[in-house]
């Protein structure tokens, strides 16, 4: 195996002419960069969105542009490894922040991308999701799933925050990914399934013969029961750890088909160092504070806040008062890829 492969400044002038002219290249000096050896070498660097650094920013964008204007008013996470702008936290995860005003409605549409609200702030948000009304409490996981219709609305009075997070790049670098508009959705007068089907942990509708469930039979996550499964949990394992993944609560499996969502706990005063995985993650803070370590980056962490980590990355996080954190990866695609991978550390 060679260590060092034929550059393209050892070829003839006029040959990389000719083969520039017919539209061709040689592959030895580009290999290691598309096929390295090992493992893979990430653009995407850790990143830290401190929330209450971002919070006047995107009120300032409320009073700055009316939601007719925007569509979708969010301020985007970019990945310091892109640069300002990049629409991309991770390889595969996009992250935003959405403000919503008191009496705001946010237009109806459907896409190829999937997308995930966590609540982070603000009461009376709510959002619609094939004419089902999901209301969007803190620290609340609402999907969208791609090719269902959505819109969103507030019907409180301080603003609604939430963070977004769709497997739009994916679907962006596989020119898959566009939006048809539509009206608002007559809303079903009757209380999400999270509040009527799947009220109750391992009870679910009772099947009847030719009734299928539906593909995402539960789009709300309410947090004060998954912060209430958590801490029970965490009681009876070692260091107050404790790690539940958000599932279809008819199959089991992933909520939707490339992004996975784990639930975390970390005891004040312990920490969490789990293998590397080849999945790359964002972190988001429900409550309590600590500080994670990614690839050597030292990041201090409270409430709302959110940082992300590469694929293959070394973390640490260690919390000074009982922590409840969001980790959203791209293990379910690559799990369906055929490819995801841990390594000891
Ligand atoms: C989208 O549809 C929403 O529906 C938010 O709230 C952010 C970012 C990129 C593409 C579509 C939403 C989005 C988005």
């Amino acid at each position: 195996m060679a260590e060092q492969l034929g550059t393209l400044e050892e070829l003839p002038q006029d040959y990389r002419d000719d083969m520039t002219a017919a539209g061709v290249a040689p592959l030895w000096p580009m290999m290691r960069n598309v096929l390295p050896h090992g493992a893979p070498r990430p653009v995407t660097r850790p990143g830290y969105w401190n929330y209450q650094a971002i919070r006047p920013l995107l009120h300032r964008a409320g009073a700055l542009t009316p939601v007719e204007k925007a569509e979708r008013r969010v301020l985007v996470l970019s990945d310091p490894g892109r640069g300002a702008g990049a629409m991309q936290a991770t390889a595969s995860i996009y992250l935003g922040l959405q403000l919503l005003l008191p009496g705001e409605t946010a237009p109806a549409h459907v896409h190829t991308p999937s997308a995930v609200r966590i609540v982070v702030e603000g009461k009376g948000g709510y959002t619609v999701v094939d004419g089902e009304k999901l209301p969007m409490e803190e620290g609340d996981l609402v999907l969208t799933p791609g090719g269902e219709w959505h819109d969103h609305g507030h019907e409180g009075t301080e603003p609604v925050v939430w963070l977004d997070a769709l497997d739009l790049p994916l679907f962006y670098y596989l020119e898959g990914s566009y939006a048809t508009e539509g009206p608002l959705q007559a809303q079903r007068n009757r209380p999400d399934a999270s509040q009527v089907e799947y009220l109750s942990s391992g009870l679910a509708p009772s099947r009847k013969l030719g009734g299928a469930a539906r593909r995402y039979p539960m789009m709300r996550y309410p947090w004060g029961r998954t912060e209430a499964a958590l801490t029970e949990m965490a009681a009876y394992t070692d260091g107050g750890l404790a790690e539940l993944d958000y599932v279809n609560p008819e199959t089991g499996a992933d909520v939707l088909p490339t992004m996975g969502f784990t639930a975390m706990r970390i005891g004040a005063g312990q920490a969490d160092r789990p293998p590397l995985r080849s999945s790359s993650a964002a972190f988001h803070v429900i409550k309590g504070r600590g500080i994670a370590t990614i690839n050597g980056e030292t990041i201090t962490f409270g409430p709302k806040d959110t940082f992300t980590a590469p694929v293959f990355a070394e973390i640490t996080l260690a919390a000074e008062e009982d922590a409840y954190l969001v980790r959203v990866h791209d293990r379910p695609l690559q799990d369906k890829l055929g490819y995801y991978e841990e390594r000891a550390r």
